[in-house]
């Protein structure tokens, strides 16, 4: 039996936050992110209040996804809190179903869950890696390899020099984002500099057809772990088609918004390797469900990454310490991404790994000098 809270305040927070490097995909450059944070504050039945915070994944444009912060932010005050509040006592596993009536928006979703989930667990003095090792019976990793999204780049010498620098960095798996004409030869030249021996994939975020699989093939010769989402969100039969014509495992990443698609999709054939990604799911409670589905087919999963400040990076790492979790996550260290984090305790790898986080709650501390100067507006519901 989970406690109740009553939700007695809700902060919505932007952030602005330089990249360290522009980030290319197949959609888009990104020089600097534009992140939607959510803090509440929960009151127990004895009166004591708790804070938390979520990540909104959103990115600026809907571009990833039809998602975008300013329509998450917008979604959340007008929609999702007012409900939520309506909803009376809550916790973490009642905000989906208390929000289901209202359709789509999971990034926002989540965020509001997430924040929750934070605020929960600080209340009860519990890990993240303890609430889901009693939720799921699961024993939890303490460390988990650490791989690193390399995005697009305009040469190849370019594109070299960008992965050995991770290498260098101690990433285990190497992720390179392609897109038509910038695939097989960038491909075939990072494996020739890593050798055989280092695990490799790519992502192609939607980028091919389903007449492509004779030019994808061509990437069977490179021994990937997987390509991930090389046709449109909605092509569920043509990556089960693909997933027929192409040796390399197919994973699915934007195609998979909740456990009921992601079992469809395995079934049709469609999804040989599913990257979760809380966010775009509607929370880490959905992306566990879509673990235990995953590991009930025998088919891998790994965490995804969108660029998480370290409120996501540390809750991802938590979820990546479940035994579904057998590839290596796109969860690197908070440097990858940003010169300084708005925790005191960023993710960072040591020899290729990352230390899940073992602090109550999601497992973050915020660092509120730096988050207040990187603040860009703020709004309590
Ligand atoms: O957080 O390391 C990260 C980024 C990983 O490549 C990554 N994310 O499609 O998987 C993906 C992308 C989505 C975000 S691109 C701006
Ligand atoms: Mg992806």
């Amino acid at each position: 039996m989970t406690d109740l809270f009553t939700l007695s305040r809700i902060e919505l927070r932007r952030i602005g936050l330089p990249l360290v490097t522009p980030f290319r995909t197949s959609f888009g450059s990104q020089t600097e992110r534009d992140i939607l944070l959510i803090r509440v504050e929960l009151t127990a039945a004895d009166g004591s209040t708790t804070e938390g915070w979520g990540e909104c994944v959103a990115l600026s444009e809907p571009s990833y996804s039809p998602e975008y912060v300013a329509a998450a932010q917008h979604v959340i005050e007008h929609h999702l809190a007012p409900r939520l509040i309506a909803g009376g006592p809550l916790h973490a596993g009642s905000v989906a179903p208390t929000l289901s009536k209202l359709h789509g928006h999971p990034m926002a979703k989540a965020a509001l869950e997430t924040a929750i989930l934070d605020a929960q667990l600080r209340a009860s003095n519990t890990t993240f890696a303890e609430y889901l090792a009693t939720a799921t019976g699961a024993t939890m990793a303490t460390t988990i390899p650490s791989g690193v999204s390399v995005g697009i780049h305009d040469t190849i010498d370019e594109l070299l020099a960008a992965v050995q620098g991770y290498i260098d960095d101690g990433y285990v798996r190497i992720k390179l984002k392609i897109e038509p004409g910038s695939d097989i030869d960038h491909v075939g030249a990072v494996r020739d500099m890593i050798g055989p021996d280092t695990p490799l994939q790519v992502d192609a975020n939607t980028a091919y057809r389903r007449t492509d699989g004779n030019h994808l093939r061509q990437l069977d010769q490179f021994d990937l772990l997987l390509i991930e989402q090389p046709l449109p969100e909605e092509d569920i039969i043509g990556h089960a088609r693909l997933a027929d014509e192409v040796d390399t495992p197919i994973c699915l990443d934007e195609s998979l918004v909740s456990a009921h698609g992601t079992a469809d999709a395995i079934e049709l054939g469609a999804c040989e390797i599913a990257n979760i990604k809380p966010g775009r799911v509607g929370g880490y409670l959905e992306a566990v469900k879509i673990h235990d589905l995953c590991v009930a087919r025998g088919v891998p999963v790994w965490c995804g990454g969108m660029l998480e400040t370290g409120i996501g990076r540390a809750a991802n790492a938590g979820l990546a310490a479940l035994p579904g979790f057998t590839l290596p996550g796109d969860i690197s260290a908070s440097t990858r991404f940003y010169a300084q984090d708005i925790v005191t305790n960023p993710i960072t790898i040591t020899d290729g790994y990352v230390t899940v986080p073992d602090t109550p709650g999601l497992g973050f501390e915020i660092d509120t000098s730096f988050l207040d100067s990187v603040t860009t507006a703020s709004h309590t519901l």
